[in-house]
């Protein structure tokens, strides 16, 4: 996918699980200065087209503008990358590139809304309705063993980190973290395009690990 003219492309290499692309500008040169954002220069968000799986990987990048990671599929079907990135000099940007790993693929059906998660020993619990067209306030409480977690450790810049995308056409959300301490709420604000059912993983690290919690949303009736 390109945008602005830039472009995200896979590089070809003999093993499937090695994932190498490079983002080119313009003039079509790889891109090589970027700004670090949370901590770092690119973040990677990989997920199945049905929403169960989700990785969010930080590949590394070499001096010929090259990055690398490796990539943690396991079940076949169909995948998309997105690159969340700022080009020293330009705007922020989100590239989309479809992966496909072979095999049988058998499409999970999207979990129904709920306002719960569980991840581990954690329940996070989502606050907050998402209404197309205009910027939404979502908190997430995180709790372990029924007591609210109020010693989150810092990831990636801040407290939590949240990626929507739209179930179907797997559309990225943009969502920005609010200043908030460190637990149990985690507060987020995001701009829906449009109605429909979104599917939120949450980034969290607690005890030095970080774990991911994931809710389907649907969008807020007009005028609700
Ligand atoms: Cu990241």
């Amino acid at each position: 996918m390109s945008e602005n003219g830039y472009t995200f492309t896979r590089i070809a290499t003999d093993d499937p699980d090695d994932f190498r692309f490079e983002i080119t500008d313009p003039d079509g040169d790889p891109v090589t200065a970027y700004d670090v954002e949370h901590d770092k220069k690119l973040h990677l968000i990989v997920a199945s087209r049905d929403l169960t799986a989700f990785h969010h990987l930080h590949p590394e990048l070499a001096d010929d503008g090259t990055w690398h990671t490796r990539l943690p599929l396991k079940e076949p079907g169909p995948y998309r990358a997105f690159a969340d990135f700022k080009p020293t000099g330009a705007g922020k940007l989100t590239l989309g590139l479809d992966l496909q790993v072979p095999g049988d693929y058998r499409p999970q059906q999207l979990p129904h809304a709920s306002t719960e998660a569980r991840t581990g020993d954690y329940t996070v619990t989502l606050d907050g309705a998402l209404e197309p067209g205009r910027s939404s306030r979502l908190t997430l409480k995180v709790g372990k063993d029924g007591e609210p977690v109020t010693d989150l450790e810092p990831y990636l810049g801040a407290y939590g980190h949240l990626v929507a995308l739209r179930a179907g056409d797997l559309a990225y959300l943009h969502v920005h973290p609010e200043e908030t301490g460190a637990g149990p709420e985690i507060t987020f604000s995001a701009e829906v395009p449009s109605g429909g059912a979104y599917r939120l993983f949450l980034d969290f690290k607690h005890d030095g690990e970080v774990r991911t919690a994931a809710f389907t949303a649907e969008t807020a009736p007009h005028g609700h």
